[in-house]
C-alpha cells in the first residue's frame, strides 16, 4: 500500500507566529505529533509519504504515486482538511482522516466524502483500519470505547520531519486531566484519568531526537503534564540526570494547570530537569466565572501568587484567558488587564468563549436552546477572535468590545515590550541552563540580525526602549537574552495579530467595536436572563 499522509494547513492565528517564523526562515512553531504517531501504527510494510502542508507541499508526482490519502486535523485546520478530502476523492483516490477534529465532529469529514473515519486514538483503531483494508473493505468508521494504554504507543517517526522547518520539536508524555472545566474538550477526547509513559520510553523519544541532531527546545504537549503527580515525578527523577549527562541539549516547554504552584518538589524537579516555561490556563481572575465555568483548581489560592511562585521557580509563564463566562460582570477584559499587568505575562492568549462539541458546556447550552452554530463555523480560523457560538448572558457587543480592547491594549509595543523585560527579571535563573531557549542552529543569528533592524532602528516608537531594555538584560540576566530577544521578535507576529483580530472581529459585528465607545454599540441588546 502507498500511503500519502498530510497535515493540513492552519490559518492565521495566534499561534502562527508568522512574522517570527520569516524572520528566523522556520517554517512552523511545532511538528504535528499526532500523524507522525499514526505513521508508526501504519504496517512496516505500507510505503509512506508524508507531508506537514504548514512547511511544505505535495507534488503531481506524490499524488499519482499514491494508493491512499491520510489526514489528521484539529478543528482550526478545517478549511484545508476538507479540500484535501475533496481533492482525493476527485483524483479517485480512497481517503482516511482521523485526530481531534474528525473525533469531534465525524459528519463534516463523511460530508467532504471521506471513505474511512478512524477515529479516537490510533493505537485502538488503526489495527481495525488496517484489518478492513486487508479484507478489501471500501469505506468504514472506526472507533474505540476504551482509552489506549500509552506505555504501548510507538515511537512517533520524528525521522519523517523536516526537523529545520521548526522552532521546536515535540513529544507527549501523558494524555488526559483529572480537572473537570465545562468548555474543555481534552476530558471528552482522552479522558480524565491521565494515563502517563514510562519514563524509559520518554527517554527513548528524546534520546531519538537527540540523535536526529535536534539541540533546541522541546514541547511537551500534554494537557495537563502534572495530571498524575506522581508519575511526572518519576520521570523528572530520571529526566534531570539523562540531561546532566548530556549537557543539557533540550528546554523544556509545556502545558499545566495552575496547582503546579502549590507543589514545591515538583516545580523544583521541573527546573532541575530544564524547563524554561509553562503555558497555564488561567481564563480568568474572576473568582465568580472560575466557578461557573467548573474550573475550582485555580479558585484555591490567590492567582498572581501562584504566577510569582512558578517564575520564581524559574518558568517563563504562557497563558490563556477567556471572556464570555455565563453572568460574567462588565469590565471583565480590564480586569484581565490588570491581572496581566500585574504579572507581566509576555503573551496572554487572551480568547472569546466557545462551547466545541461534546463539551458539557455544548450539552449544557443545547438544554438551554443558546447554541447559535457550532464553534469555529463563522470564519475562515478557529482560533481566539471568533465570536462566541452561543448566547451570551450579557450583550455580545459589550464582550467583542472589551475583547479588542484588552487586545489592542496588551499587544501595543511599549507595553509588550515593557512585559517581556519585566517578566525575563523576574524569572530566577536556572544555574543549569546556560540559555533558557535555545535558537534552532543557524536560524537565531538572521533572527536577531532582523531584529535589531526593525526594533533598534527602523520603528522609532520603541527604539529606545528596546535598546535600554537589552542593555539591561544582557547586564543583569545575560542567560535570557535568547529568551528575551525570542520574545522581543514574537512581538512582530502580536502586531500583526492585534489587526487581523480586529478585521475579524469587525467583520463579524458589522461593525468596529474600536472605534466606537460601548454605549454606541449597536449590539447592545438586553442581556439574557439564564435561570
Ligand atoms: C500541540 C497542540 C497544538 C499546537 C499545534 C502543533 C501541531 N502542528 O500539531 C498549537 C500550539 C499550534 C495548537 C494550536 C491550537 N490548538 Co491545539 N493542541 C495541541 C495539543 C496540546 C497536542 C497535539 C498533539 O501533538 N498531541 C499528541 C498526539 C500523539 O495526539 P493526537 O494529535 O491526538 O493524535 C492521536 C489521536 O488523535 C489519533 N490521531 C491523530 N491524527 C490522526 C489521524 C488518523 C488518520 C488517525 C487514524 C488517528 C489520528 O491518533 C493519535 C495517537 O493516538 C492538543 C491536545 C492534546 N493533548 O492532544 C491540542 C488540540 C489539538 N488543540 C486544540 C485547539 C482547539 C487548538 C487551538 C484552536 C487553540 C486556540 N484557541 O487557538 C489552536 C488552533 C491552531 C491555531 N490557531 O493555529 C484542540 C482541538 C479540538 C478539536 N476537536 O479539534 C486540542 C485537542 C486541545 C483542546 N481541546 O483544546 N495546538
Ligand atoms: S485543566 Fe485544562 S485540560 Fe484539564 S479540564 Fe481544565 S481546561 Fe481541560
Amino acid at each position: 500500500m502507498k500511503v500519502l499522509l498530510l497535515y493540513p494547513c492552519f490559518p492565521k492565528t495566534f499561534w502562527s507566529y508568522d512574522r517570527f517564523m520569516e524572520m528566523a526562515r522556520l517554517k512552523a512553531t511545532i511538528p504535528p505529533l499526532g500523524i507522525i504517531t499514526v505513521a508508526a501504527l501504519l504496517p512496516s510494510d505500507w510505503e509512506i509519504r508524508f507531508y506537514d502542508r504548514n512547511v511544505g507541499y505535495e507534488t503531481e508526482a506524490d499524488w499519482d504515486w499514491c494508493d491512499l490519502v491520510i489526514l489528521s486535523a484539529m478543528q482550526a485546520q478545517q478549511a484545508d482538511f476538507h479540500a484535501l478530502i475533496r481533492e482525493s476523492v476527485q483524483r479517485g483516490k480512497k481517503v482516511a482522516v482521523g485526530g481531534p477534529y474528525p473525533t469531534s465532529v465525524p459528519e463534516d469529514a463523511l460530508a467532504s466524502g471521506a471513505d474511512y473515519l478512524i477515529l479516537d486514538e490510533g493505537e485502538l483503531t488503526i489495527p481495525l483500519f488496517v484489518e478492513a483494508i486487508a479484507h478489501g473493505q471500501e469505506s468504514g468508521t472506526f472507533r474505540a470505547t476504551e482509552k489506549p494504554d500509552v506505555t504501548q504507543s510507538p515511537m512517533p517517526r520524528f525521522d519523517l520531519l523536516k526537523l529545520d522547518a521548526y522552532f521546536m520539536m515535540a513529544i507527549q508524555f501523558s494524555r488526559g486531566c483529572p480537572f473537570n472545566c465545562e468548555f474543555c474538550d481534552i476530558i471528552t477526547l482522552y479522558g480524565r484519568k491521565p494515563r502517563t509513559k514510562d519514563p524509559a520510553q520518554t527517554l527513548a523519544e528524546l534520546q531519538a531526537l537527540y540523535d536526529l541532531g535536534w539541540r533546541s527546545s522541546i514541547f511537551i504537549v500534554d494537557d495537563n503534564f502534572i495530571g498524575n503527580q506522581r508519575n511526572v515525578k518519576r520521570f523528572l527523577r530520571e529526566l534531570i540526570p539523562w540531561m546532566q549527562q548530556r549537557q543539557y541539549p533540550f528546554t523544556f516547554f509545556t502545558e499545566a494547570s495552575v496547582n503546579l504552584a502549590e507543589d514545591e518538589e515538583l516545580l523544583d524537579l521541573m527546573a532541575q530537569a530544564g524547563f524554561y516555561s509553562v503555558f497555564l490556563g488561567i481564563e480568568t481572575p474572576d473568582q465568580d466565572s472560575l466557578q461557573v465555568t467548573r474550573k475550582q483548581q485555580n479558585t484555591r489560592s490567590p492567582l498572581i501568587e501562584a504566577c510569582q511562585k512558578i517564575t520564581q521557580a524559574g518558568m517563563l509563564i504562557y497563558a490563556g484567558f477567556i471572556l464570555g463566562f455565563d453572568g460574567e460582570r462588565r469590565g471583565a477584559g480590564s480586569r484581565i488587564q490588570a491581572f496581566v499587568e500585574a504579572t507581566n505575562i509576555p503573551q496572554p492568549m487572551l480568547g472569546i468563549l466557545q462551547a466545541p462539541p461534546n463539551t458539557a458546556l455544548w450539552d449544557r447550552l443545547q438544554k438551554e436552546q443558546r447554541l447559535i452554530r457550532r464553534s469555529y463555523d463563522t470564519l475562515e480560523v478557529g482560533d481566539q477572535n471568533t465570536l462566541m457560538n452561543f448566547e451570551p448572558t450579557r450583550p455580545i457587543g459589550e464582550i467583542a468590545q472589551e475583547y479588542l480592547q484588552a487586545l489592542w491594549t496588551m499587544y501595543e509595543p511599549t507595553h509588550y515590550l515593557r512585559r517581556c523585560f519585566q517578566h525575563c527579571l523576574a524569572i530566577t535563573a536556572n544555574p543549569r541552563l546556560q540559555q533558557n531557549v535555545h535558537f534552532p542552529p543557524g536560524k537565531g543569528l538572521w533572527l536577531i540580525v532582523q531584529l535589531l533592524w526593525i526594533q533598534g532602528i527602523w520603528r522609532s516608537g520603541t527604539r529606545s526602549q528596546f535598546w535600554r531594555q537589552l542593555w539591561q538584560i544582557a547586564r543583569q540576566k545575560p542567560q535570557f537574552l535568547n529568551m528575551y530577544l525570542g520574545l522581543c521578535a514574537a512581538g512582530e507576529h502580536f502586531l500583526e495579530y492585534r489587526s487581523l483580530a480586529r478585521q475579524r472581529i469587525s467583520k463579524q459585528l458589522g461593525y468596529d467595536p474600536l472605534s466606537i465607545t460601548v454605549e454606541e454599540s449597536p449590539l447592545l441588546a438586553q442581556p439574557l436572563e439564564v435561570p
